[in-house]
C-alpha cells in the first residue's frame, strides 16, 4: 500500500467534488450539498486546507431555516440528474433546500476542525456557535419524544432503506403519488438502490409534509411516518456533548445543553430492545424494528457502555472482514449490495471506531480502522462496499469516503 499516493488521490477527490465553497458527495448521482456529507468533507479538508474546511461549514449553514432546522440538501445552483429537486420540495427560500434534516454530526466534526485550527478557528466557532445551538434546540423541541430522536422521513436518518423502517413504511400509502422519474437508477445499478415501492412511499411522505407547509406540529401529529431512530438519538446525544464542550470553551451558558444531554441519555435506555441490542422503534405503534444494524453500534460514539452490545459487535466483526455491515448478515433481510440493508459504509465504521477508542476498546477500534483502511486501499473511494468480499458499489470518487481516509482511516 502506497499511503502517500492514496492520500493524494483522496485530496484530489475532495478538490474535484468542490463546487466553489461546497462539496458534492459525488458528481452525477448527488450534485448538491448534502448536510452530513458536507460535515465529513470539512473534517477531511481540515487535514490539509483548514480554511476550506470552514468555508464548507459556512455554506452549509446558509441553508438553515428560520426555525433552526438545517436541511438535508442545499440546492445552491441548478444541476441536472437528481430527483427530487427543488421543484418537488417547494421550499420557499433561497438558497433552495429540501424540507427535512439529516443526522447532526456538525457540532462533533466542527469541534474536530477547530482542534486542527485553534488560532483562526476561534472566530469561525463564534460565528457558527449560535447556529448550532439553534439547530439542536429545534431538534429538542420538535423531534425528541421521551428522549428519543424521531425522524419523519427515512432520508432524514441518512440510512435511506435500512431495515429499521420496513414496518413503519408498510403504513405509508404510496399508491397516489402520481408519475415521476427517478434519476438514481440512471447512475447506479437498480439492484443496489431502494426499490420502486420504497420511492413511492418516500414521495408520499414528502407530499404530506409539503401539503402542511412543513409545519412541525402538524407533521408530528398527523405525518404518515414517525420513527424513533436509534442512529439519530446517538448522533444527537454525541453532538450535544461536543456542543457542551464548545460552549464551555467559548464561555457560553451551558445549562440548556446539559439538560438536553440528560433527556437524551434517558431516551437511549428506551431504545434497548430486550432481544439484545439498541433498536429503532415506530412511534405510531410502539413496536421495535427488530433490525440490529450499524446504527446500534453508535452507542460508544454517544458515550455509552454495553457489554451485551460488545459481544454482538465482536460476532459481526468476526463474520465480515471490512467492518460493520449495515444489517447483521445473519438476518433474513440482509442484502449484501442493497445500500443500507447490508453494505459497509466507511463513514459509519469511522463513527463506531471513534466511539470504541474513546470508551477504551482500543483493540477493536484499531481493527475497525485497519479493516476500513484495507477496504479503501484495495477497492477505491466508493460509496459503500459488500461486507462479504469488499466489492465496491454505488457512486465512485465519493467525498466522504475520501474524507474518512484523510481524517481517520488512512
Ligand atoms: C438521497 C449523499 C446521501 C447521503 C445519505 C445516503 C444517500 C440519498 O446519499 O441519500 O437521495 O438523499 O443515504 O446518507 O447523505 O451521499
Amino acid at each position: 500500500m502506497d499511503a502517500d499516493k492514496i492520500d493524494r488521490q483522496a485530496r484530489r477527490i475532495l478538490r474535484g467534488n468542490d463546487r466553489g465553497g461546497y462539496t458534492v458527495p459525488t458528481a452525477g448521482l448527488y450534485p448538491y450539498q448534502w448536510n452530513w456529507d458536507s460535515c465529513f468533507a470539512a473534517w477531511g479538508f481540515s487535514t490539509f486546507d483548514v480554511k476550506r474546511a470552514w468555508f464548507e461549514i459556512h455554506t452549509l449553514f446558509t441553508g438553515q431555516w428560520d426555525n433552526g432546522m438545517v436541511p438535508h440538501i442545499i440546492f445552491h445552483k441548478r444541476a441536472d440528474g437528481y430527483f427530487p429537486g427543488p421543484d418537488v420540495w417547494q421550499v420557499d427560500r433561497v438558497p433552495h433546500t429540501s424540507g427535512i434534516t439529516q443526522p447532526p454530526v456538525a457540532a462533533t466534526l466542527i469541534r474536530s476542525v477547530y482542534d486542527a485550527d485553534k488560532h483562526y478557528g476561534r472566530v469561525h466557532m463564534e460565528l457558527i456557535y449560535g447556529r448550532l445551538v439553534a439547530w439542536h434546540r429545534w431538534f429538542m423541541k420538535n423531534r425528541v419524544e421521551e428522549g428519543m430522536a424521531a425522524i419523519t422521513h427515512p432520508w432524514e436518518s441518512g440510512r435511506d432503506n435500512a431495515a429499521d423502517w420496513d414496518a413503519a413504511l408498510e403504513n405509508v400509502d404510496g399508491s397516489n403519488v402520481g408519475d415521476y422519474t427517478r434519476c438514481d437508477t440512471l447512475h447506479v445499478d437498480a439492484a443496489m438502490r431502494p426499490s420502486k415501492a420504497d420511492y413511492d412511499r418516500y414521495l408520499a411522505i414528502v407530499q404530506f409534509s409539503r401539503g402542511v407547509e412543513w409545519d412541525d406540529a402538524e407533521i408530528a401529529a398527523n405525518g404518515p411516518f414517525r420513527v424513533a431512530d436509534v442512529g439519530m438519538t446517538f448522533i444527537l446525544l454525541r453532538a450535544c456533548r461536543d456542543l457542551l464542550h464548545i460552549a464551555a470553551e467559548l464561555d457560553h451558558y451551558t445549562g440548556e445543553i446539559e439538560g438536553w444531554i440528560k433527556t437524551l441519555e434517558a431516551g437511549v435506555e428506551r431504545h434497548w430492545n430486550p432481544e439484545g441490542f439498541y433498536d429503532s422503534l415506530d412511534l405510531r405503534t410502539g413496536v421495535f424494528s427488530g433490525a440490529p444494524g450499524s446504527a446500534s453500534f453508535l452507542a460508544w460514539y454517544a458515550g455509552m457502555q454495553s457489554e451485551d452490545l460488545l459481544t454482538l459487535l465482536t460476532d459481526i466483526l468476526d463474520r465480515t472482514q471490512f467492518g460493520i455491515a449495515s444489517l447483521d448478515p445473519r438476518r433474513q433481510r440482509f442484502d449484501a449490495l442493497r445500500y443500507w440493508r447490508g453494505p459497509i459504509w466507511p463513514v459509519v465504521n469511522a463513527m463506531i471506531g471513534l466511539g470504541l477508542a474513546e470508551q477504551g476498546h482500543t483493540l477493536l477500534a484499531a481493527k475497525l480502522r485497519r479493516d476500513t483502511q484495507r477496504l479503501i486501499a484495495e477497492h477505491g473511494f466508493y460509496e459503500y462496499f459488500s461486507p462479504l468480499d469488499g466489492a465496491p458499489a454505488g457512486g465512485s470518487s465519493f467525498t466522504w469516503t475520501a474524507a474518512i481516509w484523510l481524517a481517520w482511516a488512512g
